[in-house]
């Protein structure tokens, strides 16, 4: 079994109810063992500022999928839920992005792993830090330094 975080992030539709969904229905999976969240939290947009805000957290769980299968499963399960695929950094109903698998470090064409922008993106790093506060990067990094050198935080705690 690997220990994975999963950020999840929604701003169309009715996000706080398709992040309820998606828990309640991953908990069903066999994929997915294990399954904890962190809070909902209000984000203003990264990147294009005419979208509505989002809501994030981030998921823990345990799974016997590899790496590239566990990308299929998330990007299936973003389907399943309505994503359509847009703009970069663009609005969506359902995103999850694999933030870590274990200590693994991989460069890969479609899958990079730690998440490139986790270091940087207090709408990752406050609920990761949420379930997991003593948490180490595989660079070295620990978790709470990262929060740390971001100075201000733009996000409100809804659940
Ligand atoms: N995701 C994006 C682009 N911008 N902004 C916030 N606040 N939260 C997100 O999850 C987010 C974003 C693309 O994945
Ligand atoms: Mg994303
Ligand atoms: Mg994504």
């Amino acid at each position: 079994m690997t220990e994975v975080y999963i950020a999840l992030g929604a701003n169309l539709g009715d996000p706080v109810t398709t992040l309820r969904k998606l828990l309640e229905h991953v908990q069903q999976l066999s994929e997915l063992s294990h399954c904890r969240c962190s809070s909902f939290y209000r984000s203003k947009p990264m990147g294009p500022q005419d979208q509505p805000d989002y809501v994030n957290a981030v998921l823990y769980a345990e799974t016997e999928l590899a790496p590239l299968a566990l990308l299929d499963f998330l990007q299936q399960l973003e389907n399943d839920f309505g994503r359509v695929r847009g703009r970069r950094w663009g609005a969506r109903t359902l995103d999850l992005d694999l933030l870590l698998y274990s200590h693994l470090k991989l460069q890969h064409e479609r899958l990079q792993v730690p998440h490139p922008g986790l270091a940087e993106r207090d709408f990752v790093l406050l609920p990761l830090a949420e379930l997991a506060p003593e948490l180490v990067l595989p660079d070295g990094r620990a978790i709470g330094d990262l929060l740390d050198a971001i100075a201000s935080h733009d996000l409100v705690k809804i659940t």
